[in-house]
């Protein structure tokens, strides 16, 4: 018995450790964000226990009173904030969500064009992903290095002379907004249906910082919901189409992908939409000054930041050339070591073998910012990176004075409510376990 309860103090422990590293760290990670105190206690509630498979008012469990007049509710909010007529907040992920669109509006053996792994897409349009999954064929975009994004004449070309039946846009290394509107004809040409994943970049459209996908010709939008929109790990599906399309994602969701949806996360979703209507502008605003910001001070430090031509990015993310400082890992590992955590990240003419050494690094600013940093504290961060990783400082003395830094921004901004940031660990450290 004891060693079964001593086990259960060792979660703990491991708990109070790991919110103690965050609290003490730069986070720099380009797909993550905290959540705001009134979103985290959705966390908590009986929400998170109970089932409510299918739609709001056509269920198969009893009980589920409060919980439709929440998910239509959150659909509402859904609608509202991205000014589109469908919603649907029941994916439990932002692959799910891709996963619901994929078993909705393709069959086995479909073609989907989509963004290529080097080219910064992600692993769920990957023939080892999701889409392989549903057993479709792929054909990559070509991918210009030197902008940092699909090339749209040879993007136009693919879809014309290939037909899919979809064509996927939206990465996870998401610099500038995909050119939906140049390839207009092309999409009608072909007569596929057009789906963006916009899980890194959705509360920057949100707070309209970036392209609006639904109104430049996508039918649907997935993404999941705690990056720069900074709710709960969750998913999201948003569309602008054709009601017969509608319906079929809709059962791609249920009963095609999942049985029950997560009510407690989703409880959080709304409490993040809501308050996204209210700050998310500024938030957007905020994250890409930053992310400029940062990215001009490490190039003026000597870093080689990647799209230098384009102003080296145009939302939360900007992506560095690593090898003249020994590697994405290296420098990644030596970074975690001074208390800046970021990832290495695979540069477009890396191969699929370097991915565990993969040439650059990958850095977000939605983290920081909704912590309140700003402008000045981007060039103290590019100084304490170049400072570990050019200077080869003692990584001890980077990681004091990164913890100093982050001691000085302790409240989650862009939100209602008034928490510090990691505050809610003070829930387990001072609860005695009898
Ligand atoms: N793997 C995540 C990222 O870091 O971009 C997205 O799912």
């Amino acid at each position: 018995m004891s060693g079964n309860r001593d086990s259960v103090l060792k979660i703990r422990e491991m708990a109070i450790r790991h919110n103690r590293l965050f609290q003490e760290s730069i986070p720099l990670i380009a797909s993550e964000n905290i959540m705001s105190p009134l979103a985290m206690e959705m966390l908590l509630t009986d929400f998170g226990f109970r089932y409510a498979e299918g739609l709001p008012h056509k269920r198969y469990y009893q009980g589920n009173q409060v919980v439709d007049e929440l998910e239509d509710f959150v659909i509402e909010l859904a609608k509202k904030l991205f000014g589109v007529p469908q919603a649907d907040p029941r994916p439990i992920s932002g692959t799910v969500a891709n996963m619901g669109v994929i078993y909705g509006l393709t069959s086995p053996g479909d073609l989907v064009t989509v963004p290529s792994l080097s080219g910064g897409g992600h692993i769920s349009a990957a023939q080892f992903g999701a889409v392989g999954f549903r057993g479709l064929s792929t054909e990559n975009y070509p991918f210009d290095p030197e902008t940092m994004s699909i090339d749209p004449d040879g993007a136009a070309r693919l879809i014309r002379e290939r037909k899919p039946k979809v064509a996927l846009f939206g990465q996870s290394v998401f610099l500038f907004p995909v050119p939906l509107k140049e390839l207009a004809d092309a999409f009608s040409e072909a007569q596929c249906r057009v789906w963006y994943d916009a899980a890194h970049v959705i509360g920057l459209i949100a707070g309209g910082r970036f392209q609006d996908p639904l109104h430049e010709g996508a039918d649907v939008m997935t993404g999941s919901t705690h990056k720069t929109l900074p709710g709960p790990q969750h998913g999201l599906i948003l569309g602008n189409t054709g009601e017969e399309n509608w319906k079929s994602v809709q059962r791609g969701v249920f009963p095609g992908t999942i049985s029950n949806h997560h009510l407690n996360t989703m409880a959080a979703l709304g409490v993040a939409l809501a308050e996204h209507m209210e700050f998310g502008k500024k938030y957007a605003a905020d994250i890409i000054a930053n992310a400029q910001a940062l990215a001009q001070e490490l190039h003026s430090l000597g870093f080689k930041v990647l799209a230098e031509s384009r102003g080296f990015t145009q939302s939360h993310t900007l992506v560095a050339d690593t090898r003249a400082q020994g590697g994405g890992r290296k420098v990644a590992e030596t970074l975690e070591r001074c208390g800046i955590i970021l990832n290495k990240n695979m540069l477009p003419e890396d191969d699929s073998r370097k991915s565990q050494n993969p040439s650059g690094i990958r850095i977000g600013t939605q983290e920081v910012t909704r912590i309140g940093m700003g402008k000045s504290e981007m060039k103290e961060i590019a100084s304490l990176i170049y400072r570990s990783v050019v200077k080869n400082e003692d990584p001890e003395t980077i990681r004091k004075e990164a913890k100093e830094l982050k001691n000085r921004f302790t409240q989650v901004r862009y939100c209602f409510g008034n928490l510090k940031a990691y505050e809610y660990i003070k829930l387990l450290q001072d609860r005695e376990m009898n």
